[in-house]
């Protein structure tokens, strides 16, 4: 059985967690994958606190692994969410968009674990310093906001500079990526997109058939320098495109964005804000998350497995 240091750090099963998306990753589908074995973490994403804490308790209700929420940094109820998840003794917060360092304190002191998103060595770096108990190094392949280093370099070189477990994120939907990130040096890996299209995800229908049909090309980024966003191309990208060729300001971009994600997991793929990853056009089919986990716990051994013949 493969199991890796992360296993015994988070107290799950198989070394796999599913991305904190905002709006997407609500507690049917967070309690699914840690039913399953995996991490399942909700995405507080700019939701105010006492929606956050109702999913919370709906994970609680489903299961009793561990569990994580995810805290956007960007979102106006960081302060209120800190206070909630060590209220609430939530036994993982992932970070995104920002640096934690300055609540690690009351994270420590509420027995959360802390395992921050970064996109660059330096952050990494400065975390371990203040004690975060692994990283999730997350490449520009992944949906949403966006780093500016792909995984492939990204990951290997995260893990030179820290000791603590890395966790590779960023175009990973298969056994064979789970193979990839562990010879990189990850203990393990985040996966946003295929579980987008878990049996347990609640976003609209249509959230999961644009990412069913999407190809190789289709995950686009859109917005300007320091605020890079990957989506699945459609009506709205293609605004986005036509403001930036009238070199359209910040403001005017932002206010092109604002709430449109929340449209597409309503259902409105046209010109909603379909945040994916790269591996969007590698997910073929909706299945339970214990399915996906399974799926990709055995194809990974049977990859390492064929490796390891090539050397005899
Ligand atoms: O957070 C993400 N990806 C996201 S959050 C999100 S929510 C949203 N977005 C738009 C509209 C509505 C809702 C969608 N996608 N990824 C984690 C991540 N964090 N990637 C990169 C970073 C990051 C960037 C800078 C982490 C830290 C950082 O540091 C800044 C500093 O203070 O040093």
């Amino acid at each position: 059985m493969l199991r890796t240091p992360l296993c015994d750090l988070l107290g799950i099963t198989y070394p796999i967690i599913q991305g904190g998306m905002a709006w997407v990753a609500t507690g049917e589908l967070a309690a699914a994958v840690s039913a399953a074995g995996g991490l399942g973490i909700i995405g507080a994403g700019s939701a105010p606190p006492e929606v956050v804490r109702r999913e919370i308790r709906k994970v609680r209700e489903q299961t009793d692994r561990p569990f994580g929420v995810n805290i956007y940094y960007l979102s106006p109820y960081v302060e209120e969410l800190v206070d909630l998840v060590c209220e609430e003794k939530v036994p993982v917060v992932t970070t995104g968009a920002g640096n934690p360092g300055k609540h690690l304190p009351r994270f420590k002191e509420a027995g959360v674990k802390v395992v921050p998103v970064v996109a660059s060595v330096a952050l990494a770096r400065r975390l371990e310093r203040l004690g975060v108990d692994a990283l999730v190094a997350e490449g520009m392949e992944c949906g949403g906001h966006i780093g500016e280093i792909a995984t492939m370099p990204l990951v290997p070189q995260i893990v030179d500079a820290v000791h603590i477990p890395v966790i590779a994120a960023g175009g990973i939907a298969d056994g064979r990526g789970l193979a990839a990130a562990l010879a990189l040096g990850a203990a393990g890996i985040q996966m946003g997109t295929r579980f987008i299209c878990a049996t347990e995800c609640t976003v609209h229908a249509n959230y999961k058939e644009a990412v069913l049909k999407a190809g190789d090309r289709d995950a686009v980024v859109t917005g300007m320098a320091g605020h890079h966003v990957r989506v699945l191309k459609n009506k709205l990208t293609r605004q986005f495109e036509e403001l930036s060729a009238r070199g359209a300001s910040w403001e005017e971009m932002d206010r092109l964005g604002t709430g449109k994600l929340r449209a597409a997991v309503e259902g409105d793929v046209e010109y909603g804000s379909v945040m994916a990853g790269q591996s969007a056009a590698m997910v073929r089919e909706i299945k339970p998350a214990a399915a996906i986990i399974a799926e990709i716990m055995a194809e990974a051994a049977e990859v390492i497995a064929r490796l390891g013949s090539l050397t005899r």
